[in-house]
């Protein structure tokens, strides 16, 4: 394929650290971006998502941009709306203005958190499942979701949100195996939604093919996506350890899990 100049922000972050070691081999050229430095990565641009005139030069020239930067986990509202909303936004009109025309973003699982854990035999989660956001988290991935369909409607910037399970080197809950993407399925997802055709703005899950999967994979298939791996291999040893999966517990009730408690309880 192609190569591809790519804009990956967050790359110091988890999932953006496991793909700017893998996409290259998918002919991504990677541009970094993170707000503390990278490391081993001397050329990699230290920028907030504040930073508006920092991120059009960060923007400049490229082909696509893999949005992965803000905070991943639940917050304060005002920490979410600065680096998630705003950081979302500011990136948004950087492309507008420089011309890139495609952004892949890391959406979430947690935009439909509150979803009651689908029953066994149920279908699956569509991907056009009205928004129900469990945290301000997720509620900033619903945002970001309105603001990609917003800039494609607008001006016609394309994006692929992605609403990510768990990507882990492995899953560690009984949880992820429903939701968990490998990280070799994450990479090749992604180079899908760099660079598959007509996608306007296009919403869909990301996860491996699970055996206990609860989404709809159909529209990331269409992207071209074939996932290899399945979190089955790991269902033995997580059962034994935890349990099998208890949707009367307020932690395993809703496909966003611990994010749902209050106080939230961390997956990991
Ligand atoms: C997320 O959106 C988080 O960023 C990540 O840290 C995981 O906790 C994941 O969801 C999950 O649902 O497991």
């Amino acid at each position: 394929a192609e190569r591809r100049t790519v804009l990956l922000t967050g790359a110091s972050g988890g999932v953006g650290t496991l793909m700017r070691e893998l996409l290259p081999s998918h002919g991504h050229d990677l541009r970094l971006l993170d707000v503390v430095p990278v490391p081993g990565a001397p050329d990699a641009i230290t920028a907030d998502l504040a930073d508006r005139d920092a991120l059009r030069a960060a923007v400049r020239g490229t082909d696509a941009i893999l949005h992965l930067a803000g905070i991943s986990l639940e917050s304060t509202f005002e920490k979410i709306l600065r680096a998630n909303i705003e950081g979302t936004y500011n990136l948004y009109e950087a492309a507008r203005a420089e011309g890139v025309r495609r952004i892949v973003f890391a959406s979430s699982n947690h935009a439909v958190g509150y979803m009651p854990w689908p029953a066994p035999g149920a279908p699956p989660l569509p991907v056009d499942a009205p928004h129900r956001p469990d945290t301000f988290y997720g509620l900033s991935k619903c945002f970001g979701e309105d603001l990609a369909q917003f800039y494609w409607d607008k001006y016609g910037i394309e994006t692929v949100s992605v609403r990510i399970g768990s990507c882990f080197p492995e899953p560690t809950s009984v949880r992820m195996l429903a939701v968990w993407l490998s990280p070799a399925d994450g990479a090749h997802l992604f180079d899908r939604a760099l660079r598959a055709e007509g996608v306007g703005h296009s919403i869909v899950y990301g996860s491996s093919a699970n055996t206990r999967t609860v989404w709809d994979l159909e529209p990331t298939r269409a992207l071209g996506f074939d996932p290899r791996d399945d979190s089955e291999t790991f269902a033995a040893k997580l059962i034994a350890e935890q349990g099998e999966l208890d949707t009367t517990r307020p932690d395993q009730a809703h496909l966003g899990g611990a994010f749902i408690t209050d106080p939230p309880i961390w997956p990991r």
